[in-house]
C-alpha cells in the first residue's frame, strides 16, 4: 500500500516501521479491531514484560526456570554428545544459560529478528562459556532459514521456551513446529516450553496483576503507535481487559474503549464505539494430551513432558 508506506516513511524512514504501519493500520480498519502482540516489544515494553516475569501472579516465567533447574540432569541426559543448540527467539540468557550448564552443548545458535539485541546477548555467553562456539542468526524464526556451516554435522537440539508458542494459533503452532523440524533435520530434539491449562482464577490473576503491571504493558502498544506513527491514542480512555476463553483454551488480552471516540494516525481516521475493543494478544494454554496431539501432526513425537509439582507448566522434549 504506497499511501501508507509514503506516510510511514515521512515520519521514520525505514522498513521495520512501515511493516509496523501498514499492520497496525490494516488492524485497526477490520472488525473486531486487533493488533499482533509481537508489537509489544520495544525498549519500554521488553522492559515491561521483565517486570511481569517476576510479578507474584505470574507464575509461566519462575515456573519454567524451577523445571530447567529440578530436572537439569535428565535433560542432560538425553541431550547427545557435541550437540549444537539453536534457540527460536533470543530474550533474556536466564534460560539457556541453565540447559548449558547442564548440558554440555558444543554451539550455540541463537536466532532472532533483532541483530543488535543478539550481537550483545553473544558476547555474554561468549565471554561466560569460553569452550562455547556461539554462532548467532539474524533471521524471522517463523519462516525457514539455514543454520551456520559451522555446526553440520552437529547433532541438532531446538529450543523455544517461554511458551512463547502460545501467542501462535494451533494451526500456527503445527506450522512452526513442521519448519522447525525440517531446519533442524530427522533425529533432531526439540525442547518447547508450554503453559498448560489450569484453575481459570490463576490463568486471570496471572494477567490481571494487583500491580497493573500487565495493564501498562497492553496499553504501552497504543503508546508506541502515538510515538512511532504519529497517533492521537488518549490511553486514559482505553482500559485492559483479559479473559480466559474456554472453548478456545486461551487468554485474550484487549483494550477496551471507555467511551466514543476516534483517533488519528497515518492520515486516517478510526471511530471506536464505547466498549469496542482491540484484541491485541492470544495466549494458549494446553492440556498435555492436546500438545502431544499439535506435536504429531508437525512431525514430531513427544519424548519426555518436565512439569512442576502443581502441573502449572511443562517443558516437553519432542524427537523429529
Ligand atoms: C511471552 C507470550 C509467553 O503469553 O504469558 C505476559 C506474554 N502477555 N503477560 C504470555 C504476556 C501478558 C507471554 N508470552
Amino acid at each position: 500500500n504506497v499511501h501508507v508506506n509514503a506516510l510511514a516513511n515521512a515520519h521514520l524512514p525505514d522498513a521495520k516501521t512501515s511493516a509496523f504501519a501498514s499492520d497496525v493500520l490494516a488492524g485497526l480498519t477490520q472488525q473486531p479491531k486487533q493488533l499482533s502482540p509481537k508489537y509489544f516489544y520495544d525498549a519500554a515494553g521488553s522492559d515491561l514484560f521483565e517486570q511481569i516475569t517476576r510479578l507474584p501472579e505470574y507464575y509461566p516465567t519462575r515456573t519454567e526456570l524451577g523445571i530447567l533447574r529440578d530436572r537439569g540432569a535428565e535433560i542432560a541426559a538425553i541431550i547427545p554428545e557435541d550437540a549444537a543448540l539453536i534457540e527460536f527467539g533470543a530474550g533474556a540468557t536466564t534460560k539457556v544459560r541453565l540447559l548449558l550448564e547442564n548440558c554440555g552443548f558444543a554451539a550455540y545458535v541463537p536466532v532472532d529478528i533483532s541483530g543488535d539485541f543478539l550481537t550483545a546477548q553473544a558476547e555474554s555467553l561468549r565471554h561466560d562459556f569460553p569452550d562455547l562456539a556461539v554462532h548467532p542468526v539474524i533471521a524471522d524464526f517463523t519462516t525457514a532459514f539455514s543454520l551456520p556451516r559451522a555446526i553440520d554435522g552437529k547433532p541438532k537440539v531446538g529450543f523455544f521456551p517461554g511458551s512463547t508458542i502460545g501467542n501462535f494459533e494451533p494451526h500456527e503452532a503445527c506450522r512452526f513446529l513442521r519448519s522447525a523440524r525440517e531446519i533442524l533435520g530427522t533425529g533432531a530434539l526439540m525442547i518447547v516450553g508450554v503453559d498448560l491449562e489450569k484453575d481459570e482464577r490463576i490463568l486471570h490473576a496471572a494477567y490481571n496483576d494487583a500491580a497493573g503491571v500487565t495493564a501498562r504493558f497492553n496499553l504501552n502498544l497504543l503508546l508506541r503507535i502515538n510515538r512511532e506513527l504519529g497517533g492521537n491514542f488518549d490511553l486514559s480512555a482505553f482500559a485492559h481487559r483479559a479473559i480466559y476463553n474456554r472453548e478456545q483454551h486461551r487468554i485474550e488480552m484487549h483494550l477496551v474503549a471507555r467511551k466514543p471516540q476516534t483517533v488519528r494516525l497515518l492520515g486516517t481516521t478510526i471511530a471506536f464505539r464505547a466498549g469496542e475493543s482491540i484484541h491485541t494478544e492470544n495466549s494458549y494454554k494446553y492440556s498435555i494430551a492436546r500438545f502431544g496431539a499439535l506435536a504429531r501432526g508437525s512431525g514430531w513425537s513427544v519424548q519426555t513432558v518436565w512439569t512442576d509439582a502443581s502441573e502449572m507448566f511443562s517443558v516437553q522434549a519432542l524427537v523429529a
